[in-house]
């Protein structure tokens, strides 16, 4: 694993006292921003030798060799038939719904990151908003079978945070319903379902190897099936439409990943197993400094599967917590702890969905989670150390809600 990141903290003892925290005048405690997202780094080494076999070889792009090293790595750890390596996650989306010639309108969860909409839109496909359930931020069937059209042309489920939705009650209503079932599985890669892979359900499952993914490419993707056909279509949309030969076999685009980032996701894939173990303690810390603490919990991953634990998501309950969501993450934000408050506002709340028709949606409990939830960093560019310094100023903060509160409103007024 490559060193983590050495950070200087100004107060090597933590804060355990109010009277320390940069709202009332402390040093912060970190020197610089710990932010949600840091890329997970291998060795360099690890990259350049790969590198090196690129250049030594003169092949840069096109399923070079290293991305087929990489589709099978993929293929191996998922047990999925195909793996199809791609240039990102947004535009596997993209071609998964041309591939399974989807039409008409999609449904989707309107709590997600915004490029699970946009990918189908920029293909000519609507997609129609569901609600999520409040206990497990994931697609609730309900609410899909609620938004059903007749121009449902299929369903999109996204396994939020690398927790999974719920796959069988989706797959029974596109079963029914005769559409299909695709997954956005961006922040699933090395999650399991009732202990089968993600990467084998629905007709296909995407995962993103962004920079801010525990794997990564730089930029990259993957399209997982085990259908023949179905990857046989991907395989040719991704390259231009062409399928064995020099003539095209129908319209397509260049969503191709490079032999640069196929290298740099076999280098981070060779730590996937420490990164996980990393990114486990550094949930399990967190959730130690919250024990106690009745208005902000940790969101619970299902720990009888496996997870990858890349998002450490938090919900301020407001009947609870004597501090707002907002007014958490800003006094850790003088502290240079950066929380994120993904995924919101909504994705009816964004353009150009707000001022269409898909902005009218009703989804009360993506509103709610939008100002409750938030995220902090994690990855191995978090030290234990930090960790622990990171959960004991959250600890801090709430067991002076009531003092913190009254300083920000103070200020505010
Ligand atoms: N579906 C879902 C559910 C997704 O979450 C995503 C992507 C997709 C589909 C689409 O996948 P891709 O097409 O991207 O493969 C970031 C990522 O850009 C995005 O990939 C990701 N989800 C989303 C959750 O997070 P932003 O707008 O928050 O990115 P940004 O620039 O604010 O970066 C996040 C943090 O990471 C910053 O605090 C800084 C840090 N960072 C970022 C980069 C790129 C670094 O420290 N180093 C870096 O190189 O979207």
């Amino acid at each position: 694993m490559s060193p983590l990141n050495r950070i200087a903290v100004t107060s090597p003892t933590g804060k355990s006292s109010a009277w320390q925290l940069a709202l009332f005048g402390g040093e912060p405690l970190f020197v610089e921003h710990f932010c949600v997202g840091r890329p997970n780094l291998p060795p360099f080494e690890t990259y350049a030798k790969l590198m090196r076999e690129a250049f030594d070889r003169r092949w840069l792009t096109n399923r070079g060799p290293l991305v087929q090293r990489f589709e099978d790595e993929i293929a191996c750890r998922t047990d999925a038939r195909h793996c199809i390596a791609v240039a990102n996650a947004t535009l596997g989306l993209q071609i998964a719904a041309v591939a399974a010639d989807v039409r008409g309108e999609v449904i989707l969860p309107a709590f997600t990151f915004i490029a699970t909409a946009h990918a189908f839109r920029w293909v000519g496909i609507e997609p129609v908003l569901a609600d999520v359930q409040y206990q497990t931020h994931q697609l609730d069937p309900a609410s899909v079978v609620d938004r059903w059209t007749d121009r449902t042309g299929a369903i999109v489920g996204v396994h939020l945070w690398g927790e999974t939705c719920d796959v069988e009650a989706l797959e029974e209503i596109a079963r029914e319903r005769g559409v299909p079932l695709l997954f956005d599985a961006a922040h699933a890669f090395g999650c399991s379902y009732r202990s089968k892979q993600v990467g084998n359900h629905g007709l296909a499952e995407v995962f993103s190897f962004h920079a801010t993914k525990f794997i990564n490419c730089f930029e990259g993707g993957a399209i997982c099936t085990n259908d023949d056909a179905f990857a046989s279509r991907v395989r040719s949309i991704l390259n231009f439409g062409f399928r064995d030969g020099e003539a095209t076999a129908m319209v397509g685009t260049n969503a191709k990943m490079s032999e640069s980032s196929a290298a740099m996701g076999l280098a981070t894939l060779e730590q996937m197993e420490e990164i996980i173990a990393h990114n486990r303690k550094v949930y399990d810390l967190y959730s130690e400094s919250l024990t106690g603490q009745k208005g902000v919990q940790l969101y619970p991953y299902q720990t009888s599967e496996s997870r990858n634990y890349q998002y450490v998501v938090l919900e301020v309950n407001p009947m609870l917590s004597e501090l707002s969501r907002d007014e958490i993450v800003r006094v850790l934000a003088l502290e240079n702890i950066i929380a994120r408050k993904y995924f919101a506002p909504g994705l009816h709340r964004h353009e150009p969905y707000a001022s269409g028709s898909t902005g009218q949606v009703h989804v009360p409990v993506t509103d709610a989670l939008c100002q409750q939830v938030f995220l902090l960093p994690t990855g191995t560019a978090v030290s234990i150390e930090a960790a622990q310094q990171i959960g004991q100023v959250l600890r801090t903060v709430l067991d002076h809600a009531g003092t913190i509160a009254s300083r920000l409103r103070s200020v505010r007024a």
